[in-house]
Formats: C-alpha cells, structure tokens, sequence
C-alpha cells in the first residue's frame, strides 16, 4: 500500500502529552507518515496540514473531557475548507464522567467522525481498521468519509 500521511494531535486546549506521543510511535512504526501537531491544536490546525501535506487521515486526541465542544463541527469545517473525503479518528477520554461506551460512539459518530476510540482500546485493531479504511476510500467506496 502507498504510504498514507495522517495528522495527528491533542485538541483543544488539552495538554495531555504522553498519548500523543505513544500514538506517533505506534503509527510511524506501522509505516504510515506521520505530521505530529502535538498538543492544544485548533481544528483549522489540523485542516492547513492536512492540506499541505495531503494527509488522507486525521487523528484527533482528546483527554481532559471538553472533547465534545472541541470535536464539535469538525466534519463541517473539513468539508467546508474542501477536504470531502479524509477519513477523521478520535479517540480518548471523550466526555465527563461514566457515559456508557455505546452513547460516546453514537455521539461521535453523528458529528461526523469516522471510527470512535476508548482510552483501552487495542492500538493494533486500529492499526488494521485504518488500513481497511484508507483502501476503501482509495477505491472510492461510499461508506467511509461520504461527505
Ligand atoms: C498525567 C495527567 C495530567 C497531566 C498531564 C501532563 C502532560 N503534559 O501530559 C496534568 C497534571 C497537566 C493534567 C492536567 C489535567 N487533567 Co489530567 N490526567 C493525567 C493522567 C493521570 C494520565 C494521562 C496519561 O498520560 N495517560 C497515559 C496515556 C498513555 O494514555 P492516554 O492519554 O489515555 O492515551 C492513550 C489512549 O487514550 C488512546 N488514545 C488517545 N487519543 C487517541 C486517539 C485515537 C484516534 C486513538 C485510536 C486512540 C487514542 O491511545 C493513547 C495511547 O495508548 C489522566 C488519568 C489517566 N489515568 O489517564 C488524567 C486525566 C486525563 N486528566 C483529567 C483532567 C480532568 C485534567 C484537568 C482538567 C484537571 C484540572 N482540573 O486542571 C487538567 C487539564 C489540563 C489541560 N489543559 O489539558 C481527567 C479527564 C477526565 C475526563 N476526560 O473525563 C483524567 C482522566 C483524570 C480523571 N480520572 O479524572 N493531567
């Protein structure tokens, strides 16, 4: 496969470092190019190096439970700046509190995002997820990122 660019980055104004930097590991060892943003990164952040890089992917952190007023509208102003087809994660301690998982993701989901990650979730089973993903949006299929 050609190695896909993605973006990566703690939004908001989250400073929680340590996944961030597992999650650049991870990533680049599993062959992808990775543009790490780092922390407290603004959506328009993520969207100017997405575009200037090309990035097919964007990966979204979110730690100190404000992620669903910073997550909000993503999908909209991806689309409105002209990225239609990047395929957008997020993942973390998405809210306060004990919101059952189910509701998180349903939550998540309806704003736009593609895949919906737990703080326990398997690094590797998101590893395989992308690359299904990002073959599926290369052959054009319309059940990922049809925006
Ligand atoms: C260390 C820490 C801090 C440090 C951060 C230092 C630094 N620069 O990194 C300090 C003391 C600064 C801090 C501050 C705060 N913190 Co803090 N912090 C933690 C703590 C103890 C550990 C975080 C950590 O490093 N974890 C280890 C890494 C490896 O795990 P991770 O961050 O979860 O990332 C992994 C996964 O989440 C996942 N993942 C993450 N993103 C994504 C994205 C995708 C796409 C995928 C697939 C996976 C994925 O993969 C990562 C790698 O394995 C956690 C509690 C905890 N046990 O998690 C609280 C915690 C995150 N903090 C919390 C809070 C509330 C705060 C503060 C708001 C406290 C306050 N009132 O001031 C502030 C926020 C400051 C800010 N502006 O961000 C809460 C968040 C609650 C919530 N979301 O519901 C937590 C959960 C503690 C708690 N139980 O209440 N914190």
């Amino acid at each position: 496969m050609k190695t896909a660019t993605m973006i990566l980055g703690v939004i908001g104004s989250d400073c929680h470092a340590v996944g961030n930097k597992i999650l650049e590991r991870v990533f680049s060892d599993a062959g992808f190019k990775v543009i790490n943003l780092g922390v407290m990164v603004s959506q328009d952040e993520y969207i100017d190096a997405a575009i200037e890089t090309g990035a097919e992917v964007i990966m979204v952190s979110s730690l100190y439970g404000h992620g669903e007023i910073d997550c909000q509208g993503f999908r909209e102003r991806c689309v409105e700046r002209g990225l239609h087809r990047v395929i957008i994660y997020v993942g973390g301690n998405l809210v306060i509190g004990k919101t059952p998982r189910e509701q998180v993701i349903a939550k998540f989901e309806q704003m736009g995002y593609d895949r919906v990650f737990m703080p326990d979730v398997d690094l590797e089973s998101v590893i395989e997820l992308l690359r299904e993903d990002i073959k599926k949006q290369r052959l054009g299929n319309e059940s990922i990122s049809k925006y």
